[in-house]
């Protein structure tokens, strides 16, 4: 092709594009022209240029500058055209986005039920004198069992009733062998884990999660937190233990509360009660309590003679239930937002 030639076709390129790009008035129509004249396939500008490969060697930089002069002018028809069409604003804009929409707010989280009853809870103890302690979830039998009075052909050993860890031994052996461990199945471990690291008087709670092969219903998780309280000093009585779990409830479930000490038996305390709380009608078991047994003393080194106290173990769920009026404790594990969002 001569040079004449592919600049007499050049020229005809740029001023069709040019016009088809103004006349262009809705935005299916400047996409086809777009296509048509820029497009990175078959577009006329890329055709033409390969037809550059026609003309003789020495014209060939006159061409090529002619070609790119083509190329920008179609460029910035392209462009104009663009803008035109997106309501001649910034043509960097989204012709489709609309800035009086409402922004999408983001999801922001919460603290869960449970740990906002757990801060609760502290609070309240707090204004009594109890100051919080802790201990592990992965225990060993002397803290779980052995220093809290439970000896070793206790029913509360069984491992079906126990979370052991595997070991090399099988069967009801698990649960003596040296060097066994348990996911704690009370929050009583951290009794004798305090105890053995003071000296009285001793005023703590421990609020922390427990584990238990139970099957799960409506008030019962294999997974559940407990309050522990202990208060160990001289000439404490069960006056003192009732005293405080009344000033505890009724802050905590209200004034109206009605609470109901029952006799029962745990081999930690002497004497021991179960602590029931009336709801809707029914009597329902909250925890246990007592007085520190004294052989528990004698585990941790304290003088029976000497010292006194009280302990009580409350469930932490069936608290959070109670004072939210949740009726399935399975609720609050199943990780619907649905339910949880409401808390
Ligand atoms: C105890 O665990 C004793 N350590 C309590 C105690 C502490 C007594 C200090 C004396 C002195 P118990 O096994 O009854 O006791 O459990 C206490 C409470 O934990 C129950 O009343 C209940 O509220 C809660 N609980 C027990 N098992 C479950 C479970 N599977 N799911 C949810 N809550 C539970």
């Amino acid at each position: 092709m001569s040079l004449q030639n592919f600049l007499s076709a050049l020229d005809a390129l740029q001023s069709e594009a040019i016009a088809t790009l103004d006349a262009a008035s809705d935005p299916e129509a400047f996409e086809a022209a777009r296509v048509k004249y820029v497009g990175q396939k078959k577009g006329a500008l890329k055709d033409i240029q390969k037809q550059m490969g026609g003309v003789a060697a020495d014209d060939r930089k006159s061409a090529g500058m002619r070609l790119n002069e083509v190329k920008q002018a179609i460029e910035k028809a392209v462009a104009e055209a663009q803008s035109r069409l997106s309501g001649g604003g910034d043509s960097g804009v989204d012709p489709t986005f609309d800035p009086t929409l409402p922004g999408v707010r983001p999801t922001i989280g919460h603290i869960h039920p449970i740990t906002q009853t757990i801060t609760h809870l502290t609070e309240i103890m707090g204004r009594m004198g109890f100051e919080a302690a802790e201990g592990p979830e992965v225990e060993d039998p002397h803290h779980n069992f052995v220093a809290l009075n439970i000896p070793e052909d206790h029913p509360a050993r069984d491992p079906l009733d126990n979370f052991y860890l595997a070991t090399a031994a099988t069967g009801t052996e698990k649960q003596n062998i040296e060097g066994t461990r348990l996911l704690r199945s009370q929050t009583s471990t951290v009794q004798i884990r305090v105890m053995a690291n003071r000296k009285p008087p001793v005023r703590v709670i421990s609020l922390g999660r427990v584990y238990r092969p139970d099957d799960p219903d409506a008030t019962h998780f294999p997974m559940f937190h407990q309050m522990e309280g202990l208060l160990v000093d001289t000439h404490v009585t069960m006056a003192n233990l009732k005293t405080v779990l009344r000033v505890f409830a009724t802050n905590y479930l209200g004034g109206d509360v009605e609470i109901r000490f029952r006799p029962s038996f745990f081999p930690f305390t002497e004497p021991s009660v179960e602590v029931d709380f009336l709801w809707d009608g029914n009597w329902i078991e909250f925890g246990g309590a007592g007085m520190v047994d004294p052989n528990v003393f004698r585990a941790v080194g304290y003088d029976p003679e000497e010292v006194s106290g009280f302990a009580f173990g409350l469930g932490v769920e069936r608290l959070c239930m109670r004072r939210h009026g949740i009726k399935d404790i399975r609720d609050l594990y199943s990780g619907d937002m649905r339910f949880l969002s409401q808390f």
